[in-house]
């Protein structure tokens, strides 16, 4: 079978899921706004607890970022997300500061589901590449986009690369997926940039998750209606914490629009692995 058979295939069998985010910073579980350090609000010092919450209501994945990490270009919250992952008995996936196969290794040994390249895939390419070939469905690009360009280093840098013309170099090389997030939309409420993460869907066979904006249950019904270009996933952080978004009703949503227009889940039954 070809390789873009396979992901072809791979798209219409995954699961659509909301995914609950948890951003740490210090310790903490923050939300930012557009990815600014200093534009933080903390919602809980336990963010283990957290975690537990948004299993509880629902959530079939964890979505975790080590945000001082991002910065520093190595892991920093290491201590709170191994007490996330013993705390939860679903997948996590894990982005922010993971720039070497060394951390690759060592978060997979954790008991991390998928781990999130973001400075690396601008960086070093070959490296995500060979990544992939190692850990097939066990690597995530992370690809952050301000004004149509690529973000690395915590979002603190801009490049002149657009996300398609990115994520399109890997194509085939074992990536389980690609999150496409829109850095102006993020931590916003101003709603998901739906336009720009339909066309990525579109021009790659990688399976996309959606990343920021959400604000509302309209804006999961709206992302809900480009799952059939390759969406496979709508991150939220926010709109849960602040409450303009119900947790349980957008996976009760979700699992109601999967069920009218099914697409498998992958053979073990965990979402898009
Ligand atoms: O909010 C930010 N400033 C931020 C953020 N959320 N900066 C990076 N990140 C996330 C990316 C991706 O998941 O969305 O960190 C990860 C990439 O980290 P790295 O170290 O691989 O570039």
């Amino acid at each position: 079978m070809s390789g873009a058979f396979f992901h072809l295939i791979r798209k219409k069998d995954c699961k659509l899921i909301v995914i609950p985010a948890i951003d740490l910073k210090n310790g903490h579980c923050v939300r930012l706004e557009q990815g600014e350090m200093l534009k933080e609000t903390v919602y809980s010092d336990i963010p283990e607890e957290m975690a537990l919450k948004w299993y509880k209501s629902g959530a079939e994945r964890l979505h975790l970022v080590d945000l001082d990490g991002a910065v520093k270009g190595r892991p920093i919250n290491r201590d709170v997300i191994e007490r996330i992952v013993r705390a939860v008995p679903i997948p996590v996936q894990l982005g922010g500061g993971i720039r070497d196969i060394k951390t690759v290794h060592a978060y997979l040994d954790l008991g991390i589901h998928q781990v999130i390249l973001g400075t690396v895939v601008y960086k070093d390419p070959e490296f995500v590449i060979q990544a992939g070939k190692e850990f097939p469905d066990r690597i995530i690009l992370g690809i952050d986009a301000k004004r149509g360009k690529v973000a690395i280093e915590g979002w603190t840098e801009e490049t002149d690369i657009s996300p398609v013309k990115m994520a399109a170099e890997f194509e085939n090389t074992g990536i389980a997926a690609v999150i496409y997030t829109d850095i102006q939309r993020d931590g916003m409420g101003t709603g998901p940039n739906i336009k720009a993460t339909k066309e990525l869907a579109k021009a790659i066979d990688i399976p996309v998750i959606a990343s920021g904006g959400i604000s509302g249950i309209e804006d999961i019904e709206e992302l809900l209606t480009i799952a059939d270009s390759g969406v496979i996933g709508m991150i939220t952080g926010k709109a849960i914490y602040e409450k303009t978004l119900d947790l349980s009703e957008a996976i009760k949503l979700t699992k109601k629009v999967e069920k009218n227009f099914p697409r498998q889940s992958s053979q073990n039954g965990i979402p898009y692995a």
